[in-house]
């Protein structure tokens, strides 16, 4: 009895660790980041909230920040270390044409940038 409770204990732990990455939501939209460029680089969705799986298969920490046609901040992630993977949620945006880029130095100039098309 006493074994069967360490190891429950253990997974508890790994469940609750949030470094090593995470699987990707049912629904989810799912852009891999690399140096230096989004998979894909256009994305089209209908108005409603967004739920982004950001895959870090690069050597460095890259992030998706999305902008208006106006060059406004609409949302961004928060950094996404390399190896790792996060859910990225998005309240809804209006439909429009909108540009993700990565705001590390020098990312977006390297071509870190893609479409994103709101219906
Ligand atoms: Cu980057």
């Amino acid at each position: 009895m006493k074994t069967l409770t360490v190891a429950v204990a253990v997974i508890a732990l790994l469940a609750g660790c949030g470094g090593s990455g995470t699987s990707q939501p049912a629904g989810s939209i799912k852009v891999t980041m690399t140096e230096y460029k989004f998979d894909p680089p256009t994305i089209s969705a209908p108005n409603g909230k967004l739920v982004f799986y950001l895959v870090n298969a690069g050597s460095t920490s890259h992030d998706l920040i999305i902008r208006d046609s106006s060059n406004n901040r609409v949302s961004g992630s928060e950094l996404v270390s390399a190896g790792d993977s996060i859910v990225f949620n998005v309240d809804s945006i209006p439909a429009g044409t909108y540009t993700y880029i990565c705001d590390q130095p020098g990312h977006e100039a390297s071509g870190m940038k893609g479409t994103l098309t709101i219906s």
